[in-house]
């Protein structure tokens, strides 16, 4: 067997320039797909090949799947790697690019659609024995009876989620009995609007969790690692901020318990290509919530203290080749920390698009930057405000923290307002010193 020939980039930015570097360790061809502004894109200049898919609205370029195919079948390209976003998750894309005749970078459009629907995906954990929430095992009926004995038995605060949602989308806390017919009904109307389906299930509501996942790569051949865990707690309206690898504070047993159950559950579902499994850790527990079948931004962190190249066991993967490592090779080492710099208003969070006056990257001992920015560049206003990850690898949390003090206070982004002071603030704040954080500690200290 042998590696890709020629592989399609579907996606821009950062994230289509560290797609373009696997590609080139490995010796494959690549094609950039772009919209019209994004042909100064850096993967762009550095790319075999460029097509111009469309104008500068995602839906007419970076989600066009008839632009993109079409460019697949013009260029002789043999696979579409899809990034993070966009189609990344979208299973139709995933089985017309494999009808086309194209390999899709990333697992089957079945699985893609049963870890879509969040109540087929918790079954199957649950059938995996990976730890869920105690919930409603299934969607909400119109048997409202059935529903309130199913409430009574999960306890208040309960939380409604819609199936077809994720990532923060479609859901509402109820604390009382009282609440939860109505609230339900405004979720199911919510996600029909939102999503074309409106089942919904029930969730005991955490109140207090931090969020741990766990990345996994699986091969054709029925070899499945896991690559351990990462916390990616500091959030802000579902927008991850800091993440880092291995989870801080974890007890031992519960994740190794975890671990475990995260690759039996590849092995069952027949899952290919690199994975995410989410959790709300609270109390010592572990509780799946959701599944990402895609490459996910914060994955340099876990290449850090693994010594991985995850795009490129992708690459690897959709060749047909096997996993590069076996279990026993994989050991954490040290503690990486990802900041994810944004083209924004530190304080508002507004988006701040423009010309990049002057851009200077930090470097030294352990410090990694994964950024298309560069000096004159300018930044769209079409598209996600994400322009740099700065990650920054030590011997221990400490170190890397006291690296990402210092890689911070290096970087220069002149031209454009970035969450730069932020990202200072926070690398210095106590609480994330000390680990005393959860999903919610962000948007508290935002606010005073
Ligand atoms: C929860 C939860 C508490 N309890 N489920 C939000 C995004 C989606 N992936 C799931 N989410 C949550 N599900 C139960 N049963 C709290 C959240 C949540 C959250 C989760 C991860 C990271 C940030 C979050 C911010 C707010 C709420």
């Amino acid at each position: 067997m042998a590696i890709l020939e020629k592989v399609l980039i579907a996606n821009r930015g950062e994230i289509a320039l560290r797609i373009l570097r696997a590609c080139k360790e490995l010796g494959i061809r690549t094609v950039a797909v772009h919209s019209q502004v994004d042909r100064e894109l850096m993967h762009v200049r550095l790319a075999d090949e460029t097509v111009c898919i469309g104008p500068n609205s995602p839906t007419d370029s970076y989600l066009n799947i008839p632009a993109i195919i079409s460019a697949a079948e013009v260029t002789d390209s043999v696979a579409i790697h899809p990034g993070y976003g966009f189609l990344a998750e979208n299973a139709d894309f995933a089985e017309q690019v494999e009808k086309s005749g194209f390999r899709f970078i990333g697992p089957s459009a079945d699985v893609i659609r049963l870890m879509g629907n969040k109540v087929s995906a918790i079954s199957a954990m649950i059938r995996a024995g990976v730890p869920t929430v105690p919930g409603s095992d299934g969607p909400v009926t119109s048997d409202d009876e059935k529903t309130i004995q199913t409430a009574r038995r999960i306890g208040y605060p309960i939380i409604i989620k819609a199936a077809a949602g994720g990532g923060g989308r479609g859901m509402q806390v109820v604390h009382t009995e009282a609440a939860l017919l109505k609230s339900i009904q405004v979720t199911k109307s919510e996600a029909r609007n939102a999503f074309g389906d409106d089942t919904v299930y029930l969730e005991k509501y955490l109140e207090c969790p931090r969020h741990v996942e766990v990345q996994v790569l699986a091969d054709t051949h029925g070899n499945v690692i896991h690559l351990g865990d990462r916390d990616c707690s500091m959030q802000r309206r579902h927008q991850k901020v800091i993440e880092e690898a291995p989870a801080p504070d974890i007890d031992p047993e519960a994740r190794q318990r975890t671990l475990d159950a995260c690759v039996q559950a590849c092995k069952e579902i027949g899952y290919v290509g690199a994975g995410t499994f989410e959790f709300l850790y609270q109390d010592g527990q572990y509780y799946f919530i959701e599944m990402n079948t895609r490459v996910q931004v914060e994955h340099p962190v876990s290449e850090m203290v693994t010594g991985v190249d995850i795009v490129k066991e992708q690459l690897r993967i959709a060749s047909g080749l096997p996993l590069t490592y076996s279990q026993d090779q994989i050991t954490i080492s040290g503690h990486a920390i990802e900041c994810r710099i944004n083209a924004e208003d530190p304080k508002t969070f507004v988006p701040s698009p423009g010309k990049v006056r002057h851009f200077h990257a930090p470097g030294g001992n352990g410090v990694r930057v994964d950024s298309h920015l560069y000096s004159g560049y300018s930044v769209p206003p079409y598209y996600d405000s994400l322009v740099g990850k700065l990650i920054t690898w030590g011997d221990d949390r400490e170190s890397a923290r006291k690296r990402m003090k210092n890689a911070l206070d290096e970087l220069v982004v002149e031209g454009i307002k970035t969450n730069q002071p932020l990202h200072r603030k926070l690398i210095r704040d106590t609480g994330f010193r000390k680990v005393d954080f959860t999903i919610h500690y962000l948007e508290k200290l935002i606010k005073d």
